[in-house]
């Protein structure tokens, strides 16, 4: 992922205190002290404008992400306000340019050189501090984004989605190489989680555990959920939906349904839906498995399995694929 490389954003302090060390190292070569006042501030502003240049181009062109990327980075840290502040950074690399060889030509014809030095620093970091709360904003997004895991868009892919505490992340740890945390309380999921599971002939899919997703208005949803739905809508070939018909998920089956029969209309993608926690209660019509001892799992897996040849396979005209062949 493009966002793994962004190296850690300095703050403005830093990128003075950097520059400044530089220049100074360098204005000791000179002899004469005009001379030196000019190059120290020459180099300070080239240095200044080529750190926040190389902030700015650091972080990827968001318009040439994958959609699933650029949904995420909005929910995540806004792209707005990402974009406000790369083109701040730009504003103030090219502010401190135009101040530092503005005042480096107005020294060949000034009596006191040093005092021009002493004014341009000055306005130099002035502009720096402007952009300081930018360049914060950039070094927490950057962390945030360097977190997002790697999806692979030629896997098949199966998204787990469903309400708060149903038993996702539970799913996901037994078919997959993902080690989701599991906790008896909703939202335990945060963000999305990237499991891989070998199937016949070395090939592999792609399994994807979400967070909760509550049966509300969409724009009431916080990033936690539009995350699961962001995952569901861009990523998916297929979606599992977990119900819990015992209710010891604390939310109300009725509600667990309501919400799939929204994803359901969202996509256009089959949804395959199974009821999980079945060593407490089970229900008719649904594939069923408990999480718990394992009853199940497999069979469910087995049945995301069955869409995959169904949408991958070379000849449409082919009938899907038996349980024997498996
Ligand atoms: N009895 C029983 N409990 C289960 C089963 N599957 C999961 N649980 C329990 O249900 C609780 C929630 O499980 P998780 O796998 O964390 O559920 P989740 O859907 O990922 O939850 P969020 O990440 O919060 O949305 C945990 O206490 C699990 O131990 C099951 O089949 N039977
Ligand atoms: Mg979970």
């Amino acid at each position: 992922m493009e966002f793994e490389t962004i190296p850690t954003v300095p703050t403005a302090d830093e990128v003075l205190d950097r520059s400044l060390r530089r220049a100074a190292a360098k204005k000791k070569l000179k002899i004469n002290i005009d001379r030196a006042n000019e190059e120290f501030v020459r180099a300070v502003a080239s240095s200044i404008h080529d750190k926040l240049k190389s902030v700015v181009t650091s972080f990827p062109s968001f318009e040439r992400l994958p959609p699933f990327y650029q949904e995420m980075t909005d929910i995540l840290v806004s792209l707005d306000r990402l974009k406000r502040s790369l083109g701040a950074i730009t504003w103030a690399a090219d502010q401190v340019r135009v101040i530092g060889s503005g005042y480096a030509r107005g020294m060949r014809s000034a009596d006191d050189t040093g005092l021009l030095r002493r004014q341009a620093v000055a306005r130099i970091a002035s502009v720096v501090h402007q952009v300081g709360d930018d360049l914060l904003f950039l070094n927490d997004a950057r962390n945030i984004l360097r977190k997002l895991p790697h999806v692979n868009e030629d896997e098949f892919t199966v998204v787990v989605a469903g309400y708060p505490n149903v038993g996702k992340s539970s799913f996901i740890r037994l078919v997959s190489t993902a080690e989701p945390e599991i906790a008896v309380y909703p939202f335990t999921t945060k963000g999305i989680i990237v499991g891989h599971r070998d199937i016949r002939r070395g090939e592999r899919i792609q399994l994807i555990d979400t967070p909760g997703v509550l049966e509300r208005p969409a724009d009431e949803r916080n990033p936690i959920e539009r995350q699961a739905v962001s995952a569901i809508i861009n990523i998916a070939d297929i979606v599992l939906f977990i119900l819990d018909a015992s209710e010891h998920c604390g939310y109300a089956l009725d509600d667990q349904i309501r919400l799939q029969e929204e994803i359901q209309r969202l996509v256009d993608l089959p949804v395959v839906t199974a009821v999980n926690k079945v060593d407490i209660r089970g229900m008719e019509g649904y594939p069923a498995m408990s999480t718990l001892t394992g009853e199940g799992v497999e069979e469910v897996l087995d049945l995301l399995l069955r869409y995959r040849t169904d949408t991958r396979q070379v000849h449409p005209q082919e009938p899907p694929q038996s349980e024997t062949r498996r």
